[in-house]
């Protein structure tokens, strides 16, 4: 039967499972184990999505009243996200070692499967200070290559400079459901549509625009901060035509959802060190590095403030950093002002 011109011009459905599979074919010697690595992944997050929209209903909410390691609450969703992240991974074979935010050391595959070439970090479930009032909220993971031989993976394995990820994104539990993720071939944006439970593409080619207009930060803080940070965002806050200032300001104050609107509209989201955290609150490996693949791969950047970020060797698996991160001219502005050049 002849295909009519109207089901012929139809928008054509790419699911991000397919989406995985032409991305490996850019790889002529795959074998596959990614693309089930990722297909792992999608499932987990299908997973925690469930979970996460029945929040309001079960009694899944509040804190256990125990802190993780590095010094925040967990609630109960949390918990589940970081078992139900890790059930799904731990048997594909594919990973030789993870870690994730919930958890001191690296968390090794159970004895009894297969070990493979991948490692994988990941932040289960961030922002987890808004879970409670129903504010966005998502999950974070990042992907190496292993660099030890065999068996089971080790800390070097983790520990490695954000510029070799293979693979970045995050999962963002807001008006709907997001997966965004890079295989280092641009910046795809796949959203779920419950009723068919699966993740279809919606933002092909995530481009960051080379200048924003709006500004992030926690300024409860700024009586803590350094004076060159200071400057910069009185800087953003003075009216000057010509270079679009005043930039407007938000902040939800979950890193994946101020992240995400960074990414689609431009800007810059910061957490800068202060007197409290000197050395940043968010984490390199799961938050940070990822977030920087990402911001990348859109054309933006992102900054210490004075190095990029995915250059900076991580020595231990929960350090945090300083971060800057969003459009290309914004950042730039940043660490001008940073290292006191203007
Ligand atoms: P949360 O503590 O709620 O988990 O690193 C975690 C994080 O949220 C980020 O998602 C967020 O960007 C930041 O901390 C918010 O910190 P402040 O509450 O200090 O602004």
């Amino acid at each position: 039967m002849p295909i009519s011109a109207a089901t012929a011009s139809a928008p054509k459905f790419m699911t991000l499972e397919r989406h995985i599979i032409e991305e490996e074919r850019r790889y002529p010697a795959a074998t596959g184990e990614f693309t089930g690595l990722l297909h792992d992944l999608s499932l987990a997050a299908k997973l925690v999505w469930r979970e996460v929209t029945k929040a309001g209903l079960v009694n899944i909410l509040g804190s256990t009243y125990r802190y993780n390691v590095s010094g925040d609450v967990v609630k109960k969703l949390d918990e589940f996200a970081d078992d139900t992240i890790y059930k799904a991974m731990d048997h594909g074979g594919h990973l030789c070692v993870m870690a994730s935010e919930e958890n001191e050391d690296v968390l090794q595959i159970p004895d009894h499967y297969p070990k493979g070439k991948y490692v994988l970090l990941y932040d289960p479930l961030d922002g987890s200070s808004n879970i409670d009032a129903n504010v966005t909220i998502g999950s974070i993971f990042s992907i190496y290559r292993r660099v030890t031989s065999k068996g089971r993976g080790t800390l070097e394995d983790c520990l490695q400079p954000g510029h070799k990820q293979v693979t970045a994104g995050y999962v963002i539990f807001g008006s709907s459901t997001m997966f965004v993720y890079s295989t280092g071939f641009g910046v795809h944006g796949f959203t779920l549509d419950p009723t068919v439970g699966e993740f279809l593409l919606s933002h092909e080619g995530i481009k960051i625009p080379k200048k924003g207009k709006i500004y992030s930060v926690n300024e409860g803080n700024s009586h803590r901060w350094d004076d060159r940070v200071k400057r910069f965002v009185d800087y953003l806050k003075e009216e000057d035509k010509a270079t679009g200032r005043p930039y407007s300001s938000r902040y939800i104050g979950t890193l994946v959802a101020d992240f995400h609107r960074t990414l689609l509209y431009g800007g810059i989201f910061m957490y800068p060190r202060d007197k409290k955290n000197p050395e940043g609150k968010l984490r390199l490996m799961y938050e940070c590095n990822p977030m920087a693949f990402l911001v990348e791969q859109a054309g933006g950047s992102a900054s210490n403030g004075e190095q990029r970020i995915l250059e900076i060797q991580s020595s231990s698996l929960h350090q945090r950093t300083p971060l800057f991160i969003g459009s290309k001219d914004d950042v730039k502005a940043a660490e001008e002002f940073l290292k006191g050049r203007r």
